[in-house]
């Protein structure tokens, strides 16, 4: 699991290494970070993964210093942090949403409820079950015409805007968490910190080395909340449950179903899953039985029973299955007695 975070001279090399205990070269000129520095926080028995990035500048998402490759790493990222400096101008949030923007990122924002599907033939239909005020029949087909799509389905099940059609049309929008992080609060008066906590997904911070830091335990309770991360303890047979090592799921990476829980395991073993008892707030009963469609939620306790190997030969009158082949026309026919 990692978080990014973006803009120059903020203080996020600093709050790495306050975080994770990881160095990263601090300075008060800006880009003193050239490259991605990696650290890992130990929060909740999980591994975090860190990254500090250099700072974005405008024109980033046209490749202004290197700033393409910068966002494609927090593009791959589950949670942004945007370190925003508390004492500087309101308008870096602005401009560095902007830039992610343009690159196809979108923060705190959930995909438009537009079903969109190519066809063949047959022409456009459009068909909505909401009332539209931003977008109609006519212009839909525009935009449609303009990507040269002359057959297809449209169905808004919302009050989308033209933006949100050209978004699932391209359909290579990355739908991210982000969280503004004020930092340096430290030097601002006490009703700028309290307006800049307002702000929506805003959280204010103060990292300085020399003096105390504030409010990085919210900081961490925060990202933990964002990232919605589910661990799930295995138990094996017989034995008491290892609560030191937990397999970390999320609805963002893969789902957080048996299914996908024991594909996190090993591939192969999904095939040889009975059934699985799970004891934790999933189940309604301790332990419960589960198949693989069960979604399972935080600190569940997960026991996985194998289906029971075929015995080769079996015994007596239990055999429960021959070596007779399961089809007549796959006999091996006898040979011919000799005359
Ligand atoms: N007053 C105050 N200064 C801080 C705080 N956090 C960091 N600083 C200072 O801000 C300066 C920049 O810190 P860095 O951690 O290098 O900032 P950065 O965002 O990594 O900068 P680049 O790598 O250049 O993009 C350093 O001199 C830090 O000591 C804070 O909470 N309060
Ligand atoms: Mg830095």
């Amino acid at each position: 699991m990692c978080c990014a975070y973006l803009p120059c001279s903020v203080g996020k090399s600093t709050l790495l290494t306050m975080l994770t205990g990881t160095h990263s070269e601090a300075a008060s000129y800006e880009f003193t970070t050239l490259t991605c520095i990696p650290g890992i926080i130990h929060y909740n028995d999980t591994k975090i993964q860190l990254l500090d990035l250099p700072g974005i500048i405008e024109g980033a998402s046209e490749g202004k210093g290197r700033g393409r490759q910068v966002i494609a790493v927090a593009k791959s990222s589950d949670l942004v942090l945007m370190v925003l400096d508390a004492s500087k101008s309101e308008g870096h949030r602005q401009i560095l949403t902007r830039e992610l923007e343009a690159v196809g990122l979108r923060l705190n924002k959930r995909p438009p409820q537009i079903y969109f599907k190519r066809k063949k033939t047959g022409g456009i239909s459009f068909n909505t079950t909401a009332p539209l005020t931003h977008i109609d029949e006519k212009l839909c087909y525009q935009i449609l015409h303009e990507y040269k799509i002359h057959n297809a389905e449209v169905l808004f099940r919302e009050d989308a805007t033209v933006d949100d059609l050209i978004d699932v049309i391209e359909g290579n929008r990355k739908y991210i968490k982000c969280v503004y992080v004020y930092n340096k609060i430290d030097v601002v008066g006490i009703d700028d910190v309290d307006n800049l906590a307002r702000q929506p997904n805003s959280l204010v911070i103060s990292c300085n080395l020399k003096a105390c830091s504030l409010n990085l335990d919210r900081l961490l309770a925060r990202m933990w909340d964002e990232m919605g991360l589910v661990r799930v303890y295995t138990k094996p047979q017989g034995q008491q449950p290892d609560f030191t090592d937990p397999v970390v799921l999320s609805t963002d990476r893969g789902g957080c179903t048996v299914e996908d829980f024991c594909n996190h395991i090993h591939r192969s073993l999904l095939k040889d899953v009975k059934y699985v008892l799970v004891w934790g707030t999933s189940a309604r009963h301790y332990p419960q039985h589960c198949g693989l469609s069960h979604v399972l939620q935080d600190e569940d306790v997960v026991q996985i029973v194998k289906k029971k190997e075929k015995e080769e030969g079996g015994r007596g009158r239990f055999k429960s299955h021959t070596n007779a082949p399961d089809r007549i026309s796959d006999r091996v026919k006898k040979a011919p007695l000799k005359q």
